[in-house]
């Protein structure tokens, strides 16, 4: 049986038809890190807002992906907040913390700042209108609800559409089968069971993880080798922490000047290719010591631009993930001679014990290159070659990302189209956040922003900085509709493809290309370079806003 996937509010409450509609000044969609710091900072400046989120709680990817082992890949303190009130009297137990840790961490967020009383849970926004005449959007809530609202602020982040493919057959498994990002909330035990991983990406390995330590048997679909990073993982000291509060302030400066959002990522600023092989063999060992992704983006300025220097620090890796393989086969299978894809193009997952989890008796790897699914039948998962049974089936497959959470809302611009319909030949937006005849609507941690490619909290602050000044400026002029100009989003859309063929990353079938999804237009969808962008975002505001039109 598969446990479908929720379309309404996880709670469904009655229709509100009859209820007096309520008009804001903003409405922000999403309690994540984006969606929170956007209600907060709004509030703050004394604008009506209010938040509307489709689950029960805050956290966003925090609050759907309780998988067993899911936890944040970018370090603290680096994955935080930078309000103090909000840092002073908070400790983390582990470098990377858990899912679990992550929801703690919410909740003190909220009762520092006091957002839930301004935020509606189980309100899955289904339709958004823009009213022309009235420079308002309507918004409407899976259970009725609806509002208006002068400007609409989607902060879904790039993974709340999950992916399933179209597996012949999926119906029909009578065992237990959940996607990662809609794992139980009560939780689920894998103990003594039978259980397939299809996927090898971030969630994929994290789920491996667990699994490989209870399950009777652990059975891994792999597509295509991901390239995994030691996380390097660390309990982490309560007293030490509060000694580092001090440099804090100095830390979040240089993590908002940062490329990337991680203040102590940063690639020497030599190519790989112009050191000697001692001197870069030292340098990637530094970076394999101090995990998590310096390995990715911490080692030279070329790894993610040139072939050459891209394959040295493939080879790297392989050696050093082969060896932790006993089977050379399957070593063969896991690190193979020939890189799937340029190092670093595909998001490289941060694993613990991903490797050496192929080694115990009761982990399989099943190639699907080699030998695809054909169908998931009733007991389990069938290949051209063999039949696994299976008690649960977890889809790591990923995610629609980055548009699909934009595209699955009816969004209604000036034009009667939809975002989905407007962004059918791929997506165009000035910025990453405005959208032509989609007036009032900014979008945070969207498309053709740095996105995947920026540490989220801390996009959520000097991105969401940019849009509350922006939304102050607006209405300290008396303004009431600002709307990206096509001219302005051709543009972009230019200087976001030279940007993608200046790197390696157009070479991956990725998420990053919207290469996962089949029939999806491919093109970057992050904008891969933080300092450039926020250049151009303080270029437009200090010209009035250039690129938007405002009325
Ligand atoms: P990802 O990184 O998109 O990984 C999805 C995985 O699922 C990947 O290994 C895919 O193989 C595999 N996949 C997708 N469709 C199929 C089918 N039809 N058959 C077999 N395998 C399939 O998603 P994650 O959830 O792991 O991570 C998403 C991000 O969340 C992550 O990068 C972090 O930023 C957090 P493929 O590589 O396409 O061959």
């Amino acid at each position: 049986m598969i446990v479908p996937m929720p379309t309404g509010s996880e709670t469904p409450h009655a229709a509100h038809a009859d209820q007096a509609m309520e008009v804001l000044d903003a409405l922000v969609i999403g309690a994540g890190f984006s969606g929170l710091y956007q209600l907060y900072r709004l509030r703050e400046a004394g604008f009506k807002v209010r938040l509307f989120e489709a689950g029960s709680d805050l956290g966003g990817v925090w609050h759907w992906n309780c998988y067993p082992g899911a936890r944040v890949d970018s370090h603290v303190p680096n994955y935080e907040f930078s309000i103090e009130a909000v840092w002073r009297d908070w400790v983390w137990t582990e470098r990377f913390p858990s899912w679990e840790e992550l929801r703690r961490y919410f909740h003190h967020v909220d009762q520092v700042l006091g957002l839930s009383q301004d935020i509606r849970f189980n309100a899955r926004v289904t339709h958004a209108h823009f009213l022309d005449d009235d420079n308002l959007w309507e918004v409407t809530c899976a259970d009725g609800h609806r509002l208006r609202t002068r400007y609409l602020l989607p902060c879904l982040g790039f993974a709340s559409r999950p992916y399933l493919p179209d597996l012949p057959g999926l119906g029909q498994f009578e065992g237990i089968c959940h996607h990662t990002a809609h794992w139980p909330q009560a939780g689920l035990d894998l103990s003594g069971r039978r259980v397939g991983v299809i996927g090898t990406g971030a969630s994929g390995v994290q789920m491996v993880q667990e699994a490989s330590k209870v399950a009777s048997h652990l059975t891994v679909f792999q597509r295509t080798p991901i390239i995994a990073l030691p996380m390097q993982q660390q309990r982490l000291d309560a007293a030490e922490q509060r000694a580092m509060k001090a440099q804090y302030p100095e830390l979040f400066r240089r993590r908002e000047a940062s490329n990337g959002g991680l203040w102590d990522v940063r690639p020497d600023r030599r190519s790989a290719l112009e050191v000697s092989d001692d001197e870069r063999h030292a340098i990637f060992e530094r970076a394999w010591n101090d995990g998590g992704f310096h390995f990715w983006t911490g080692t030279f300025r070329d790894i993610l631009t040139d072939a050459r220097a891209n394959r040295l620090i493939y080879d790297f890796w392989r050696e050093r993930t082969r060896a932790r393989v006993h089977n050379p086969l399957l070593a063969e299978k896991l690190a193979p001679e020939q890189p799937p894809h340029p190092f670093g193009t595909k998001r490289p997952s941060l694993e613990q014990w991903y490797y050496e989890a192929f080694n115990l008796p009761h982990v399989d790897l099943v190639d699907l290159k080699d030998t695809p699914i054909t169908s998931i039948t009733a007991a389990g998962v069938q290949t051209t070659t063999q039949h696994v049974a299976l008690d649960v089936l977890v889809l790591a497959t990923g995610f629609d990302a980055s548009t699909g959470g934009l595209t699955q809302i009816d969004l209604r611009g000036t034009d009667g189209a939809s975002l989905a319909q407007s962004w059918s030949e791929g997506v165009r937006t000035f910025l990453g956040m405005g959208v032509p005849h989609f007036p009032n609507m900014l979008m945070l941690y969207g498309p053709q922003s740095p996105t995947a490619f920026w540490n989220g909290p801390a996009s959520a602050e000097v991105q969401g900085d940019w849009v509350v000044q922006c939304l102050v400026h607006l209405r300290a002029q008396g303004i009431t509709r600002i709307e990206a100009t096509a001219q302005a989003a051709q543009a972009w859309h230019r200087h976001m493809d030279m940007l993608a063929h200046s790197t390696l990353l157009p070479q991956a079938d990725s998420w990053y290309m919207g290469a996962n999804i089949p029939g999806k237009p491919r093109q970057l969808l992050s904008h891969a370079g933080t300092r450039v962008y926020m250049d151009a975002c303080r270029k437009s505001a200090a010209e009035g806003y250039a690129g938007f039109t405002l009325a």
